[in-house]
Parts: C-alpha cells; sequence; structure tokens
C-alpha cells in the first residue's frame, strides 16, 4: 500500500465520506472492521443464551411476550451485523468457525449467569444501555454497511433497554424480597457492564487507529463515563445503590469519578475463563450441529429450484 494511497483513503475519511464494499480500503482497515462487525455479531448471537433460559420462567404472559420478541430481535440483529461483514469478504461458516475454536471474541458481559428474574430487568437495563451508548456512536461509523445497520439496531436496542427497566421499577416498587433481587441484580451486573466498554484508553490496543479511520467516533473511557453519568441517576430513581464506595459526582468535569475496575477479573473472563465461557461456546457448537440437517436441506431445495428454472 503506498503513501500516496493510504492519505487518498484518510481524506476520504476526513472528509466524512462513507466508505463502500467494492471501494478501495486498507488491508487494516479492512481487517479492524471484520474483527470488531464479527465480535459484534457473535455477541449478539451468543447473547440471546442468558435470556433464552428464562423464556419459559419469565413471570406473565406479558413479560413472556416481550422477553421472546427482544431475544428474536438480537437473532436478527445478529444476522444483520454477520451481512455486513460479509461484504468485506469473509463468510459467515468462517465467522462462525473462529467462534467455535475460541479465535474469535464476543463480549464478556455475556459469561456472567443469569440467575433471577431481576437479571432479566438488569440486563436490559444495563447491558443495552451500555449497548446503545456504544452502537449510537457506530451509527456515524465511516463504513456504510455498519452504520447504516445500526440504525435499526439501536432503534430496537432502545425498547429493549426501556423494557428492563420497566422490570426494574416493578420490582422496585414491590415486596422488600423483590426490590432485594432487583438490587441483588444491580450488584452482579454494574461492574460487567462497565467492562463492556473495554480497556483504559491507554490499554486500548486498536483505539488510536480506529478513531482515525472513524470507526469509533469516541473512545473506550468516554463512552463508559457517558454511560455512568446517564445511568447512576437511573439507579437513584429506582432507590437502588450502585455497588461503587467511591462513585461520587465531580462538578468540575461535570461527571462522575469512579472505583477501580478488575481488569484482571475482565482479561480472564476475555481469554476464555469467566464463569459461563465454556458453556456458551458448547451451546453454540451444539446449535450449530443440530441445526446442520437445516442447512443440507435449505441447500439441496436451492438446487433443486435453480434446476427447475434452467429446465
Ligand atoms: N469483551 O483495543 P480494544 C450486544 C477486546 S452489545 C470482549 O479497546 P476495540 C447487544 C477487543 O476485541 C456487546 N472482548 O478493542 C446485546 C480486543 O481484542 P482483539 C457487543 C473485548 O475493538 C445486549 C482487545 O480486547 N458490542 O451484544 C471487550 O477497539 C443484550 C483490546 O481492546 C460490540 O461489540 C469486551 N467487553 O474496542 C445483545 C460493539 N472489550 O480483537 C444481547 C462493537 C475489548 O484485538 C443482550 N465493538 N475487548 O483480539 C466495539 O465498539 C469495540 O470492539 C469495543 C472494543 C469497544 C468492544
Amino acid at each position: 500500500e503506498t503513501e500516496e494511497f493510504l492519505a487518498a483513503f484518510q481524506a476520504r475519511i476526513d472528509a466524512e465520506e462513507k466508505i463502500e464494499p467494492t471501494d478501495p480500503m486498507p488491508q487494516g482497515y479492512r481487517r479492524t472492521l471484520i474483527r470488531q462487525i464479527g465480535q459484534h455479531a457473535h455477541s449478539e448471537i451468543v447473547g440471546m443464551l442468558p435470556e433464552g433460559n428464562w423464556i419459559t420462567r419469565a413471570p406473565s404472559l406479558k413479560r413472556i411476550l416481550a422477553l421472546l420478541a427482544k431475544v428474536q430481535d438480537e437473532g436478527g440483529h445478529g444476522l444483520y451485523l454477520y451481512s455486513a461483514a460479509e461484504t468485506l469478504g469473509v463468510t459467515r461458516e468462517q465467522m462462525t468457525e473462529e467462534l467455535h475454536a475460541g479465535k474469535a471474541k464476543y463480549s464478556s458481559i455475556f459469561n456472567y449467569p443469569a440467575l433471577s428474574w431481576a437479571d432479566m430487568g438488569a440486563i436490559g437495563w444495563l447491558v443495552d444501555g451500555a449497548a446503545i451508548m456504544n452502537q449510537v456512536a457506530l451509527c456515524r461509523c465511516s463504513y456504510g454497511p455498519y452504520a447504516r445497520a445500526m440504525i435499526r439496531v439501536c432503534a430496537e436496542e432502545s425498547f429493549h433497554q426501556r423494557q428492563g427497566y420497566e422490570i426494574m421499577l416493578t420490582l422496585c416498587n414491590g415486596t422488600k424480597e423483590q426490590k432485594e433481587m432487583a438490587q441483588d441484580a444491580l450488584n452482579r451486573f454494574w461492574w460487567p457492564a462497565l467492562m463492556m466498554f473495554g480497556p483504559h484508553d491507554g490499554d486500548s490496543a486498536h483505539s488510536e487507529q480506529s478513531m482515525k479511520w472513524k470507526i469509533k467516533r469516541f473512545s473506550n473511557d468516554a463512552l463508559r463515563e457517558k454511560f455512568i453519568n446517564a445511568t447512576v441517576p437511573q439507579a437513584e430513581f429506582l432507590g437502588l445503590t450502585v455497588p461503587d464506595p467511591d462513585l461520587e459526582w465531580n462538578e468540575e468535569k461535570g461527571g462522575y469519578e469512579h472505583g477501580d475496575i478488575n481488569w484482571d477479573e475482565f482479561w480472564r473472563v476475555v481469554k476464555g475463563d469467566g464463569v459461563m465461557n465454556r458453556e456458551r461456546v458448547q451451546m453454540r457448537k451444539d446449535a450449530w450441529d443440530n441445526g446442520a440437517w437445516v442447512r443440507e436441506a435449505a441447500l439441496a431445495h436451492a438446487q433443486k429450484r435453480a434446476a427447475k428454472i434452467a429446465a
């Protein structure tokens, strides 16, 4: 790649032009997007598992319907994102194989177990809340197909966030036990939700280049702080306590100071050693194997149709 080529590409980025699949692009730009969009797609698909487990245990028909719709949306987001990644020259089979082989990552958050009904509230409120904070910025990503996919995904994600918050609100206005259950879910999901934004800027391997290419519009820390500032008042409204004794409003910066994140735990989970990592990947492998006959049948059907049209 010549310097002229890289400079011309950067000039397009700086002029806020969208990059489209057939446009020339540096190998690094393509690789970064395949990595990030692939990881994002896997997160949606693996992210169906903790909540999928609760569909049959949701406390009412209304809750079952909302949760079922949410989990289906996540499946849709995954397919949308796999398609966006495929425009860059990778196949869905390749991405799936990498996930199953433990080579491709997915968000650390989905390696924590969902232990109670309140976790469905906390996941919608905090996990979708964190996801939206990150994804609203991605709607302006320089790569066209990814940016456009994010618009619809964000609209659906905001419904997910509200259904989660409404579960929390109902529990917090309920019995003492229900409120305790909500507090327990917040205690367990708060820190993992903050970890979703990735390592501190100084430790983030890809941020600098991704910001230059306008794949990322905000740094990991900037988005994490925006999330904390938006979410702490919501916790207060619920009457719950954020499990961070160092959380403090800083008038000067107009935002909260927070305590240290446990980065050892973060890297352990990212590297495959969280509570649920093995089970989550195994579930995906089993689903892939058990679905083989559907893929074979769909292929046979497509071949038959093609032969009929040709005849
Ligand atoms: N978990 O240099 P950076 C959802 C990895 S939302 C696991 O800062 P980057 C919706 C990172 O890949 C969740 N790995 O990396 C939903 C890299 O490793 P690599 C998904 C993490 O890419 C809600 C290394 O650490 N959202 O699914 C994590 O510039 C409810 C160094 O980090 C997205 O994926 C982590 N938390 O920034 C579904 C959003 N953080 O690849 C169901 C798109 C970092 O070199 C229910 N992705 N790593 O081996 C992004 O915005 C970025 O990729 C970041 C990381 C911000 C996640």
